[in-house]
């Protein structure tokens, strides 16, 4: 059994190998080793050649990274010589206040919107109050809901458009994230209700076993447990500003909880939250800021060498601030909100680092849009009867939708950029997969960094240039 395994894999090698020669027989061998002049030759492939099957390349892996540190190095070395220290923390209070010398403004308008925010919610439950207690029909409460959150997340562009005020950019942009993170919140509350409602009314046996998928609405399981929120006794502030602070989109009647705060976990979540803000921020002054604008003239002259190199330039640093804005946000900032909320399910990204396709990386990066993205649009969509690559444009039109949202409002200048970016995902997703099935998922996964790492500073420069061109000198 032995001596065939080994007769097959010399087979193998034979049949791989590009030195072992034909030629040299299993008889020449045999003469060989009965010499006497001590041979130290045999058969045998390069490392580098694949037919060598040598796969220990831990030192070259250790050689990569010393490069990266010592590039690194010197590109820190270079930025300082050339810009000086830009770090300066008083800045960010004056961007972030909306405060200068020249134009202060004792009104604050984005901090009016954000205290404003509470409001919509507590509309929403009122409206679910009426419903609930059959003060309005269903259709009536629900055509009311969809007006309430509609009107919640065009509020920022009404304000922007409708009032004197000048709003600063970093605050404007707050406002968005906040008020789209609510409308997502919203959206999610007031479909959750209609589904407990709606399995509520239904009596028949059929619908009874579809309830089941909604498991915690009164009258619908016959077996009622205890300690368990049933609708509509969820219909309270509480329960609603509870879901407005945890760290997740979808609502739901009774959230996994902890018991306990882990008092350890919890200041080390503190501590990178504080200190990764800090490091995000001063890596943008010093070396975003002066690597966008430094991009602008071969952008304005159409220089498309120099618009490559410079390019290639602010992949890095844009890339380094997004790997730190994924941990700050994803792991230290969501998980100190989960601990302080006893909030249990902490699925907040899944190994996107290792996504084989575009498909897999919008599946595990960002899990609680993903969730949200499935529980209500893609599935919805699909149990109407769609396929699920309609579905999936579904979700991708709307995530385009509120990307292009997120930054042309602010910069109060409507471009499509972003929605093109997130538009183009699906194509890209089918293009990783080719590379995936025709040459494994190392490649496809290469196709995903390569698209994190240049589509992003490509974008950026895209709307740099433009507001520039609008709201600069020459
Ligand atoms: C807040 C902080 C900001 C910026 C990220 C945006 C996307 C991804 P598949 P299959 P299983 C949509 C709204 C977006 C709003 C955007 C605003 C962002 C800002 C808001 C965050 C603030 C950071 C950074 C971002 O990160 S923005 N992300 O746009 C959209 N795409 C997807 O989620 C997926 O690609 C999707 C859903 C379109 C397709 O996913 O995995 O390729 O599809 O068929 O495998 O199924 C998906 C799941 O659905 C279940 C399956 O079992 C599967 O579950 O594995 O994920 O757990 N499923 C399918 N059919 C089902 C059925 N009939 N019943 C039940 N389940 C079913």
């Amino acid at each position: 059994m032995g001596a065939k395994r080994e007769d097959n894999s010399l087979r193998y090698r034979r049949a791989q190998s590009v030195t072992t020669a034909e030629d040299i027989t299993e008889k020449e061998n045999k003469a060989r080793r009965l010499q006497y002049d001590k041979p130290c030759h045999r058969p045998r492939d390069s490392l580098f050649s694949w037919s060598s099957q040598f796969t220990n390349f831990t030192g070259l892996v250790n050689w990569g990274f010393l490069m990266l540190t010592i590039s690194g190095l010197r590109l820190c070395l270079e930025n300082f010589l050339k810009y000086g220290i830009r770090v300066n923390p008083f800045e960010w209070i004056i961007v972030l206040t909306g405060y200068n010398d020249e134009n202060y403004k004792h009104e604050y308008p984005s901090i009016i919107l954000l205290c404003f925010s509470g409001v919509p919610p507590v509309v929403c439950l009122l409206i679910e109050k009426a419903i609930a207690a059959e003060l309005f029909s269903d259709k009536l409460g629900e055509s009311l809901q969809i007006i309430t959150i509609l009107l919640e997340i065009s509020l920022p562009v009404i304000a922007l458009h409708l009032t004197n005020q000048e709003f600063n950019i970093v605050g404007i942009s707050t406002v968005c994230m906040v008020y789209l993170i609510l409308f997502l919140k919203l959206w999610s509350y007031c479909q959750t209700n209609h589904w407990c409602r709606a399995a509520k009314s239904k009596q028949s046996n059929s619908l009874r076993r579809q309830s089941l998928s909604v498991p915690n609405c009164k009258d619908v399981d016959d077996e009622v447990v205890t300690g368990i929120v049933q609708y509509p006794d969820n219909l309270k502030l509480g329960d609603l500003f509870y879901f407005l602070l945890a760290p997740t989109l979808c609502y739901e009647l009774n959230f996994p909880r902890t018991n306990r705060i882990r008092k350890r976990f919890l200041i080390k979540r503190i501590v990178e939250v504080i200190f990764g803000m800090n490091l995000v921020m001063a890596l943008f002054q010093q070396w975003m800021i002066p690597a966008v604008t430094n991009a602008l003239d071969p952008f304005s002259q159409m220089d498309y060498i120099r618009i490559t190199e410079r390019l290639l330039k602010l992949a890095i640093p844009n890339h380094l601030l997004w790997l730190c804005f994924f941990y700050l946000t994803f792991h230290s900032f969501l998980n100190l909100m989960g601990e302080l909320l006893h909030f249990a399910d902490r699925n907040f990204y899944g190994d996107w680092w290792n996504a084989r396709n575009i498909s897999v990386f919008w599946s595990s990066w960002n899990m609680p849009v993903h969730i949200w993205a499935v529980r209500h649009v893609y599935v919805p969509v699909s149990s109407m009867g769609y396929s699920k690559g309609v579905s999936a444009i579904m979700v991708f039109f709307i995530s385009a939708f509120f990307h292009e949202y997120l930054v042309s409002v602010p910069l109060q200048m409507f471009r499509v950029w972003a929605f093109l970016g997130m538009m183009a995902q699906p194509p890209l997703a089918v293009i990783s997969k080719v590379f995936e099935w025709r040459l494994g998922a190392r490649w496809g996964n290469m196709v995903v960094w390569s698209s994190l790492i240049l589509g992003q500073p490509l974008a950026i420069m895209m709307y740099y240039h433009d507001y520039a061109l609008a709201h600069m000198k020459p």
